[in-house]
């Protein structure tokens, strides 16, 4: 083994090592809803070495790194075994993205990636690129996972047309993945999530037909469908549960994160929310409370956003985002938010269910207007005057 390559392994080694077991910490200010926590959980740099650098020194004498990995974000989370575990998207210098899971024994550090990333079967028509898995561990026994499939448009000469579909696997261990035919629907579908109880003993999917199946302004947002068959789902019927509204932060798009959590006062959601402004698209996330007998019922949605892009947050390989289909609700109540920054890399947030509840029915729903902010910036005014 040369001096080269027997240098650069220990640095990496070490380097990879003191990255793993780096420990995290909340961040010292807060605004009482939830803590971020000060590093990401998870990033690029935390892809096992032996997935991206050939490390026999005869074949690779310079230990040159062989497969780059561009970011890792976009997780989904489940807690198994006592263990939090992101299953994340893991893009590539190639472009492809790929699913691998990551285990924390806390869910704020530690996160190491399994020995090998998890191989998705394919379908007869084989995806080009997967992405945005969603897992629900569903009252029928079964794990879920459904992600979107990106294919080439094969009608369209333009080289960057896609179609997008939810593509659904299932597990019972996490290791060994069932491919199910894709959800059928009318249009285009993304950020699919599947809800982990029956309902009117049927499976329920949040759905977001796809923009341009829709048109804008007419319909899009959140949708709902019932399904009777998992192995051969098709939407049917779609209804929109969650709107979009102008000059809000959902005016251009929407999307379910991962399933919603069951609370005592009812379904807690995690969505993101798109608008457009002068530096591109802006996604931030926000919190919605529905109904524990009618999931379509809406409860309660504060205003405006719950998490947007901040600090070193706003920036990277599609800055100013911020996306969640993932986050884990413990026993204790104690709520794991992972999101992804600007398509780059994962973070934390910690929460519990009262807080978050809290959050929703106390905080005022948008009112739509400039003077209808005004006169709620008045009342809580009015509210605190014997508090000043
Ligand atoms: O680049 C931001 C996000 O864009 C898409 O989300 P949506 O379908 O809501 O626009 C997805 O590609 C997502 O992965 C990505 O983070």
């Amino acid at each position: 083994m040369n001096e080269i390559f027997k240098t650069r392994k220990q640095q990496l080694t070490e380097q990879y090592e003191t990255l793993i077991l780096r420990k995290n910490s909340p961040e010292p200010y807060s605004n009482g809803i939830f803590e971020r926590y000060r590093y990401p959980v998870i990033t690029a740099d935390h892809v096992p070495l032996h997935w991206r650098y050939d490390l026999n020194p005869t074949t690779n004498p310079c230990l040159m790194e062989r497969i780059g990995v561009n970011g890792t974000f976009n997780a989904g989370a489940i807690k198994w075994n006592g263990k939090y575990l992101l299953m994340a998207r893991v893009e590539g210098y190639d472009r492809k993205s790929f699913f691998a899971i990551a285990e924390s024994p806390n869910g704020v550090d530690n996160f190491r990636f399994w020995n090998e990333p998890v191989t998705i079967p394919e379908t007869e028509n084989p995806d080009t690129n997967v992405y945005d898995m969603r897992l629900t561990a569903h009252e029928d026994g079964w794990i879920y996972g459904i992600f979107c499939s990106e294919r080439k448009d094969p009608a369209a000469d333009d080289l960057s047309a896609a179609v997008a579909a939810a593509g659904i696997v299932r597990t019972m261990d996490l290791h060994v993945w069932e491919r199910l035919p894709d959800l059928k629907s009318a249009g285009q579908q993304r950020n699919v999530a599947l809800h982990p109880e029956f309902v009117n003993g049927q499976y329920a999917l949040y759905t977001r037909p796809q923009d341009g199946f829709i048109d804008a302004g007419k319909g899009g947002g959140i949708g709902w469908a019932l399904i009777d068959d998992i192995t051969c789902a098709e939407v049917s019927e779609e209804t929109i549960i969650n709107f979009r509204h102008y000059h809000t932060i959902k005016e251009v798009k929407n999307g379910e994160g991962p399933h919603p959590i069951k609370t005592a006062k009812g379904w807690l959601h995690l969505a993101h929310g798109v608008r457009a402004c002068a530096a591109g698209l802006r996604y931030v996330l926000y919190l919605y409370l529905t109904d524990l007998t009618d999931p379509t019922k809406t409860i309660a949605e504060p205003a405006g956003y719950f998490m947007a892009p901040h600090g070193d947050e706003r920036i990277g390989d599609v800055s100013n985002v911020l996306f969640s289909n993932g986050w884990i609700a413990d026993n204790d109540g104690t709520v794991f938010i992972y999101y992804a920054s600007s398509d780059t890399r994962m973070h934390v947030a910690v929460s519990s269910v009262d807080r978050l509840l809290d959050y929703c029915l106390n905080t005022p729903p948008d009112g739509l207007r400039s003077a209808a902010s005004v006169e709620e910036v008045k009342a809580l005014i009015e509210k605190n005057k014997p508090f000043i």
